[in-house]
């Protein structure tokens, strides 16, 4: 049966009371600042942190938090009944490289979870938000200011979940109404928390190594460009394209960018402002991965629908990641 967009709109929610948001896989790099973000702006009652790992003592002191596997339909149907929740933003995924290592574990996670989350939200008439990637692209996709529509063969199995994952969701819009929202990210570079089995995340270790050890190896090539973004920005378009309003949505999955660099013009900064640290290079299985992505997206349609814009440009969120870091 079909029901149009409209019927199931989420604008009665957000101006009657502000939404209640389940955030699967919360315990990751994006997690914990979205978390905390979101229960500013919805207050901290009001946004459910979860994951399947015991979180620290000052996450569980922050706001809710409860064990939840993206894997069991039950289980997430009870916090959702029982909690009312509103939003379902689903963070849960095995990254590029990890997903490599463990194919079926990724297979499950990224699409079976997410099928569990996206079949409640048509159940339970939530608007559901799940990021997609630069890996959702493939090596005959033009790679340089790649746009939203384009050709899309990728070759890891991280990249086929999230095919799927965009497909599905705007499956699940057209036939069921459903509000399905995908942002796809580049490489996201945090100081406060890791990255966990990325092919971008040597962005963030450069930085570790270059403040204790002055040197990093680096397993992609000195010339691998890729789009990248820094942890705030990519926190507060979140928060921005998820409170958008429906109508101002043209489509429902749409390229972020911020900047792109390689590894040498990433160590050159660096070194910029740590002049002993220097970089050599001993390319993995990674680079393979690397090498089938663009190199910079084209992200107009975001600008444009919900006015994505970032703050950070490279040498910004060069001094504010070693700024944070020397803290530590
Ligand atoms: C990865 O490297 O797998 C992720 C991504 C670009 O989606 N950081």
């Amino acid at each position: 049966m079909f029901f149009p967009a409209s019927i199931r709109s989420f604008a009665t929610v957000a101006t009657t009371r502000n939404p209640r948001i389940l955030v699967t896989g919360s315990l990751g790099q994006l997690g914990t600042g979205l978390v905390s973000l979101l229960r500013n702006k919805y207050g901290a009652q009001n946004v459910i942190a979860s994951d399947v790992r015991k979180p620290s003592t000052d996450i569980k002191k922050a706001g809710p938090y409860v064990f939840a596997d993206v894997l069991n339909f039950q289980q997430l149907e009870t916090i959702v009944v029982d909690q009312e929740i509103d939003w379902i933003i689903n963070l849960s995924a095995l990254l590029s490289a990890v997903g490599e290592q463990h194919m079926e574990r990724a297979l499950a996670i990224n699409m079976s979870g997410f099928a569990n989350t996206l079949e409640l939200a048509k159940k339970h008439n939530l608007r559901i938000m799940c990021p997609s990637t630069i890996g959702a692209f493939g090596p005959t996709t033009p790679r340089e200011m790649t746009p939203d529509l384009t050709t899309m063969r990728p070759t890891t199995i991280y990249g086929i979940t999230k095919i799927h994952v965009e497909l599905m969701g705007e499956y699940y819009n057209k036939r069921f109404g459903v509000d399905f929202r995908c942002l796809r990210y580049p490489g996201i570079i945090s100081a406060d928390t890791e990255p966990g089995g990325g092919t971008t995340d040597y962005a963030v270790q450069i930085f570790h190594s270059a403040l204790k050890e002055k040197k990093y190896n680096c397993y992609l090539g000195p010339e691998t460009t890729l789009p990248m973004m820094y942890l705030p920005d990519c926190l507060e378009g979140t928060v921005s394209f998820l409170s958008a309003p429906t109508e101002s949505l043209t489509q429902r999955t749409y390229n972020v960018a911020a900047f792109s660099f390689s590894p040498q013009e990433i160590a050159a900064k660096i070194k910029e402002r740590i002049p002993e640290f220097e970089i050599t290079y001993a390319p993995d299985s990674r680079q393979k991965i690397a090498d089938s992505w663009p190199k910079s997206l084209d992200d107009k349609m975001a600008r444009k629908d919900w006015g994505w814009t970032n703050k950070y440009d490279l040498d910004g969120m060069v001094d504010d990641m070693l700024t944070k870091l020397n803290k530590e």
